[in-house]
């Protein structure tokens, strides 16, 4: 997959992306990623890449003319077929199933932008998609870029050692993850809970299903209700929804007794 990312600050891209999965998958060449600079689209002697806005009020705005012919010098690196993307806190919320389809797209542009923000006409003319990655006020969008990054290349077949390891969680089909523990089986005076140990396979499935159920209840009961509601790949069915209904009911016993793990299968 082809990504590139048009952004102020290139360098930032490049070093974050380096690394671990993402450096991997660029070394094994399932995942490219470039940038453009918006300050090489400008020729004046000062650079200005910004402005301020009409109608007043504090901060500066992205130009639109730089802004669009780094978009454009992006994309024509790009297969046709790419998504352009502009990071904003405006957009709707980034999750797993947008990574989940932006993994299956050939390139994206992601435009990260400065500021107060990019002229809203450039929105309007070169952006398929306005993404945010939550509800807080970030000084741009290159670290957004980059968390939308991580989540889609991971999931690029191939990027991860274990194929496994982004089955494995889409198996819990939108809960948040179970406890993992490993080696020593006692740590500052706490054991690995037994059923981990004992081999059982099925046990151990059911126990993880049931820790996941109650914390996703606890923390974030939205999720629980998204995923109860939602059908499709990875998604629960009517018999799922019930077996998860009794093991959450087992979670919340297991928790109020005093007796603790007595019930922790
Ligand atoms: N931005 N999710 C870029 C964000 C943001 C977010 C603020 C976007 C600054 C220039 N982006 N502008 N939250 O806070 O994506």
């Amino acid at each position: 997959m082809r990504v590139e990312v048009v952004t102020l600050f290139p360098e930032l891209i490049h070093q974050a992306t380096a690394w671990g999965v993402l450096g991997r998958a660029q070394e094994r060449q399932l995942l490219s990623v470039g940038t453009e600079d918006p300050r090489s689209h400008v020729h004046d002697v000062h650079k200005t890449v910004d402005d301020r806005p009409y109608g007043g009020g504090p901060g500066m705005v992205l130009k639109p003319e730089p802004l669009t012919a780094a978009i454009a010098a992006a994309a024509a690196r790009c297969p046709a077929g790419s998504l352009r993307v502009y990071l904003s806190a405006q957009g709707p919320r980034f999750n797993q199933a947008r990574a989940q389809a932006l993994s299956r797209m050939p390139g994206l542009v992601l435009v990260a932008g400065r500021y107060e923000g990019i002229d809203e006409r450039v929105i309007q003319t070169c952006i398929d998609e306005e993404l945010s990655v939550g509800d807080y006020v970030l000084s741009g969008g290159e670290l957004p870029a980059l968390l939308v990054i991580d989540a889609v290349a991971r999931l690029l077949e191939g990027a991860l050692n274990d194929a496994r390891s982004s089955i494995e969680e889409s198996f819990a089909g939108g809960l948040l993850d179970w406890p993992h523990y490993t080696r020593p089986e006692e740590f500052a005076g706490l054991r690995v809970p037994e059923v981990l140990v004992s081999g059982d396979h099925a046990r151990i499935r059911k126990w993880r299903l049931k820790q996941a159920l109650g914390k996703t209840w606890r923390v974030r009961p939205d999720l629980l209700l998204a995923a109860a509601g939602q059908a499709g790949e990875g998604q629960p069915d009517a018999a799922d929804k019930a077996s998860w209904a009794g093991l959450l009911n087992e979670f919340l016993q297991d928790k109020q007794d005093p007796n603790g793990s007595a019930n922790e299968d």
